[in-house]
């Protein structure tokens, strides 16, 4: 059977769950009209965008006509297994919840409704472009916030729009949360982003630190690990949760949620005073080493399951293993980063592959490479398209300085975590956001009131979503993956892979599109190529050795560009600093144990250990809010595609048997979690997959199964994160 017919949209399917969510129907008379469609199956490409891992995976469709009748592997492509959310992109793309229009409001903002009512292109693009121009005669230029949520395709054209338009308060949810806490730990300790690797033939021991990638890392990530087991790689999980991941690992640690900087000092004790460590090339490229080896004289390993719960044997014992290399590690996108102290248990565990010398090595990871200027971590494509060196330039200027000044210091984008004080402040009068979403944060309440309180505010999104538009003055229809042209992929350093686009339903249009028509009508056009995002796409492409119509006579072929060769040891030849030099970009051009950025700021020097959050006798249970499931990506894909709603209906939280039955709660319960910030419901998953005292959940239901209001707005001092994954709650049944 063709592969490729792995999901066919029928009528029946995409009706038969219709979310009540949305105040605005699109109406589904498409689909009488796509079922007499009598035209040839043509095939078709795209690159899914349901979870946004970079790279992404590549999707080979069949249309008839302009209906996308069927999705499946793209098996071309360097991301070529689809998952589950992959295939629900068909059903999100013929969603009769759909917005198709531009809509404006027409009650004034904190009206129970908000009486939108669809608009013109024209009518829409020259409000917002007024009101931009508004905000910058009047205040200046940097009031106005441009935003990216998740979605991270629209950005590159987003933060160009910012740059022409001139505003430098420019962020994305990575600087809400997510990856650029891990990143921020990269680059203070290797000075650059680093977040490890797979396992090579060389591979003999694996460090997995607190990420679950079988079920995050959908694009061939559980492949790899299980070919390594085979090969009689060690594995070594450090996960607070026993995931599968943790089962197949050789060792499994398991530290009480964010307890992670003791035991990256418990393993590294183990590892200086057993002379394990690499000495010559710590010698040589580590800065540091005798102020954290004395740190962690003091975290023997009795001591150190005393503070983790992780057996002491047990650290002995992996810490012996890793040391037995050529080791490999991968870090987390984000659950560490998500505690108070979170940055600096990142940190910790990173110390470990740096004091063993697992840098840059053959059988290690290695330093990532790409085309030329190439970013992965900002989103932006090249340097040059978004023009990073004027964000670095003005990175003093930002709002955050004085709010994260490791952040301001180190990072290209602005941290948006404040923005309710910069509202009230009059610092951000106005904002233009793409994929925008309330939820996103702690105590989404307040995020919604300070973009009521803006002057001006709108939102381009695939959906309406009442918590986060509601307020809002215009929301524009975003194209979907199946209906655009930019951007392109970038996979595996030197390949790029372009789309077939269908037309857009209704009056969608492409985010690109969108951000360079506004850049035409707020400054030169010349800046933003005319407002045609393929004109924008080939400027890079150029660049690189090829243009998009060419990419496109390759299919079903990705197309080679000139990219980085990739080597080992990068820093021995003077690839990684910005000056040539060999050694590491940190301030001391070496690995920083002791990091010379945070002694710059008095927030210390080494990644110490700070106890996280402890239950009490009112809240006696620790939430871990926020683990990533496989049909799940944080609140979109839970009313857009109803077949994954299916999986899991409601929002379900994993109790371990001990704590479900001290509380009398049975698997499919419905329970009430509580704290002293607020209150969700769910329905409880009785499971080991937590240990006692540790329950495990998602984030991004709506409504009265809204965790976000569990969560404190408290901030790592190093990142401006909030602490998602370290509040205590309890968990009753509820009546
Ligand atoms: N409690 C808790 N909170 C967390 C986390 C956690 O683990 N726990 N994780 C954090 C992390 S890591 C992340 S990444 C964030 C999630 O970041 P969010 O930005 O909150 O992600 P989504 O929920 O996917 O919402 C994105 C919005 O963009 C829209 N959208 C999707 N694709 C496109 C597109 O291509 N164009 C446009 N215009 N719109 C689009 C969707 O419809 C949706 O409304 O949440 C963070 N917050
Ligand atoms: N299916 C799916 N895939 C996704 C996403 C999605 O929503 N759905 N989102 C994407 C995004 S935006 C992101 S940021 C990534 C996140 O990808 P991951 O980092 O892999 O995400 P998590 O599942 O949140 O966290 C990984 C593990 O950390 C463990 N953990 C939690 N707290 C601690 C702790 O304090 N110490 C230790 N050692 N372990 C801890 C959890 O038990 C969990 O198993 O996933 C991406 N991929
Ligand atoms: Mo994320």
């Amino acid at each position: 059977m063709d592969k490729t017919q792995g999901l066919k949209v029928t009528r029946r399917s995409i009706l038969k769950t219709i979310p009540a969510l949305s105040a605005i129907s699109a109406g589904s008379s498409f689909f009488t009209k796509a079922a007499c469609a009598q035209e040839p199956l043509e095939d078709g490409y795209t690159i899914c965008d349901n979870c946004n891992q970079m790279p992404m995976c590549g999707i080979h469709f069949h249309r008839q006509g302009n209906t996308v009748v069927s999705v499946g592997n793209w098996k071309e492509h360097s991301g070529k297994l689809l998952c589950n959310k992959a295939l629900a992109t068909l059903q999100r793309l013929y969603n009769p919840n759909r917005l198709l229009y531009p809509m404006k409001r027409t009650n004034p903002k904190g009206s129970v409704d908000p009486g939108f009512v669809r608009i013109s292109w024209q009518e829409a693009l020259a409000t917002i472009a007024a009101n931009m121009k508004k905000i910058r005669d009047q205040y200046g230029a940097e009031k106005l916030f441009i935003f990216c949520g998740d979605p991270k395709e629209p950005r590159p054209a987003a933060m160009r729009l910012a740059r022409y338009f001139g505003t430098y308060h420019y962020g994305t949810e990575s600087s809400v949360a997510c990856r650029k806490g891990s990143l921020l730990a990269e680059q203070l300790v290797f000075g650059c982003e680093y977040a490890g690797g797979g396992c090579g033939p060389k591979t003999k021991s694996f460090m997995v630190m607190a990420t679950n990638g079988a079920w995050s890392k959908p694009h061939g990530w559980w492949n790899m690990i299980s070919a390594a087991k085979q090969r009689g790689v060690n594995i070594i999980v450090i996960d607070a949760r026993r995931t599968k991941v943790a089962e197949l690992a050789t060792i499994h640690l398991q530290p009480k949620q964010g307890t992670d900087a003791a035991l990256g000092a418990g393993i590294c004790r183990v590892l200086f005073e057993e002379g394990l460590y690499n000495k010559p090339f710590c010698d040589k490229w580590v800065y540091g080493v005798e102020e954290y080896r004395n740190y962690c004289k003091d975290f023997t390993p009795e001591k150190t399951e005393a503070i983790t719960g992780v057996p002491a044997d047990l650290i002995v014992k992996a810490a012996r293993m890793y040391a037995e290399g050529p080791g490999s590690f991968a870090l987390t996108s984000q659950s560490l980063s998500h505690s108070r102290n979170g940055v600096n248990s990142a940190r910790a565990l990173l110390n470990i592959p740096a004091i063993l010398g697992y840098v840059d090595i053959p059988g290690g990871a290695l330093f990532g490479v790409g085309p030329k200027g190439y970013i992965v971590h900002d989103n932006g494509l090249t340097e040059d398209f978004v023009d990073y060196n004027w964000f670095k330039a003005h990175k003093k200027d930002r709002l955050d300085k004085d709010f994260v000044p490791v952040w301001n210091h180190t990072q290209v984008q602005f941290n948006p975590n404040q923005l309710p004080e910069h509202v009230k402040n009059g610092k951000l009068r106005g904002m233009v956001a793409f994929g925008f979403n309330v939820m996103i944060w702690p105590q989404p309440q307040v995020y919604a009131e300070a973009i009521k309180n803006m002057d001006f505010s709108c939102a381009t999104d695939y959906f309406y979503r009442d918590e986060t538009h509601h307020d809002m003055d215009i929301i524009l229809p975003a194209a979907m993956n199946y209906e655009r042209y930019a951007p392109f992929g970038t996979h595996a350093g030197n390949k790029v892979s372009v789309r077939t686009p269908v037309k857009p339903m209704g009056e969608a249009k492409e985010d690109w599109w969108i951000a360079l028509q506004l850049g035409c009508l707020v400054d030169d056009p010349k800046h933003f190529f005319d407002g045609d995002p393929v004109k924008a796409c080939d400027s890079i492409l150029k660049e690189w050795g090829t243009t998009y119509a060419d990419a496109q006579k390759n299919l079903p072929n990705m197309t080679q560009v000139q990219g980085a060769k990739q080597q080992p040891l990068k820093y021995e030849k003077g690839l990684l600093r910005h000056d040539g030099q060999p050694g590491f970009d940190t301030p001391s051009g070496k690995i920083e144990l002791s990091s010379n950025i945070t002694k710059m700021h008095n927030l210390g020097t080494i990644p110490i250990y700070v106890e996280p959050y402890q239950p009490t006798a009112e809240y006696p249970i620790k939430l871990i809010n926020g683990t990533r499931a496989p049909y799940i990506t944080h609140s979109k894909t839970r009313s857009d595609s109803p077949y994954l709603l299916e999986i899991e209906p409601m929002s379900t939280v994993d109790i371990n048997p001990e704590d479900a039955k001290a509380r009398g709660i049975n698997e499919g319960d419905k329970v009430l979690i509580k704290n002293q910030y607020g209150q969700a419901r769910a329905r409880a998953r009785v499971s080991i997959i937590v240990p006692p005292g540790t329950a495990g959940m998602q984030y991004g239901w709506r409504g009265d199964q809204n965790t976000q209001v569990l969560i404190p707005r408290e901030w790592d001092k190093l990142s401006g994160y909030a602490p998602y994954f370290e509040t205590t709650v309890q968990i009753t049944k509820e009546a």
